[in-house]
């Protein structure tokens, strides 16, 4: 029998240390990058895992974990189409990093509007922190309510916190668990199961997100950079043709629209600092070496973004910053090609 990994899920193998699974004997219960995640924080390897929607064939409940560092993506899947007999409850977690002047009434009123006109239906809308344990008894309730005897499921993309609310859940069902959460993604590789009401609840390998931070930096530089803990947005009041660098890693110009104020929300590890949008190509270039957090070696792009009026935007930038601002504008943003850049309305 293959033995698996009891952090990630990974089969087990001694052949090569290189690859994912690697132990030095299958007496092992982690693999070599579990082990060291949960006993020095270390990553060495960044194997990022491709992993898409997962295909869940029976009729279950799903629950789809969406971090609110991820709420610009929200309308990237249809899960209706993914899950046509699943009903879906959408867990709103990371709910702690937000500023305490959010609305989350107003947030899940807007989810539900935007929901409804795409005919995609939500059971529920439940905002937790799987961190703070907060909210988890409110949504297990939701999950009895809407379970009906069918096997639950943790879908979502990477780093959105679903096995940290596994082992929330199992915690309060005086159920062990093995599975690690952490800050890599794609750390959980296979399925874990616990019983759950006279079924069973699932945590998957989370959807793998192009352009994340992960494949530009080394763990130990971007493992700061997330956004983790309460973030209070840093204002700007920006003229036009000014530009905002953040560190190394990307610059928004500010190119029409009138004096209007920006709203960065980003982790204290983040250097965020205002220049004159002509000189900002060059400054860029030039200062790129004393920047703390840099990316060297990659194409740089520039993607323009068309704001319309009267509609609050965010604009989110790979795992790291989220700047909110409101139309009209016309805003340049300067990054590597294959990072992410997603414009979408914001939820606050
Ligand atoms: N601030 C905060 N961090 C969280 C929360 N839930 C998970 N995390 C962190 O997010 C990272 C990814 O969590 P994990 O459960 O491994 O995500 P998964 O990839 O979806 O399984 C870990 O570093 C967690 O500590 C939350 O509610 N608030
Ligand atoms: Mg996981």
């Amino acid at each position: 029998m293959l033995k698996r990994c009891s952090g990630c899920g990974v089969i087990l193998q001694t052949e090569d240390d290189t690859k994912a699974g690697f132990v030095k004997d299958l007496s092992h219960e982690l693999c070599l990058d579990c082990f060291n995640l949960k006993n020095y924080s270390k990553v060495n390897s960044v194997t990022i895992h491709p992993g898409e929607m997962p295909v869940i064939k029976e009729e279950a409940l799903i629950l789809y974990v969406l971090s609110i560092n991820h709420l610009s993506l929200r309308l990237k899947y249809r899960l209706d189409r993914h899950f046509p007999n699943s009903p879906v409850i959408l867990v709103l977690n990371h709910i702690d990093t937000l500023d305490s002047s959010v609305n989350l009434n107003k947030m899940i009123q807007k989810i539900r509007q935007e929901a409804n006109k795409l005919q995609m239906k939500f059971v529920d809308i439940v905002p937790i922190s799987a961190l703070q344990n907060k909210y988890i008894d409110v949504l297990m309730e939701s999950m009895e309510y809407h379970q009906k005897n069918r096997n639950v499921y943790l879908v979502g993309f990477q780093n959105s916190g679903k096995s940290l609310l596994f082992k929330r859940i199992a915690n309060r069902l005086a159920i062990e668990t093995t599975v690690l959460s952490g800050k890599k993604p794609g750390l959980t590789l296979a399925d874990f199961s616990i019983p759950f009401h006279g079924a069973k609840l699932t945590d998957t390998p989370g959807i793998y997100l192009p352009g994340s931070i992960a494949s530009f930096l080394p763990f130990d530089a971007y493992k700061d950079l997330l956004i983790e803990s309460r973030v209070k947005p840093k204002i700007y009041q920006l003229n036009e043709q000014q530009s905002l660098f953040f560190g190394g890693l990307c610059a928004v110009s500010y190119l029409e629209g009138g004096f209007k104020g920006i709203a960065c929300y980003a982790s204290n590890a983040l250097e965020i600092h205002r220049t004159k949008y002509d000189e900002t190509y060059e400054k860029f270039k030039s200062q790129q070496d004393t920047f703390k957090h840099q990316i060297k070696d990659q194409k740089f792009v520039k993607k323009l973004f068309k704001l319309n009026p009267d509609i609050a935007y965010e604009l989110a930038i790979s795992d790291f910053a989220m700047v909110h601002l409101k139309g009209k504008a016309v805003i340049e943003v300067y990054l590597p090609d294959t990072m992410r850049v997603v414009l979408e309305e914001a939820l606050y």
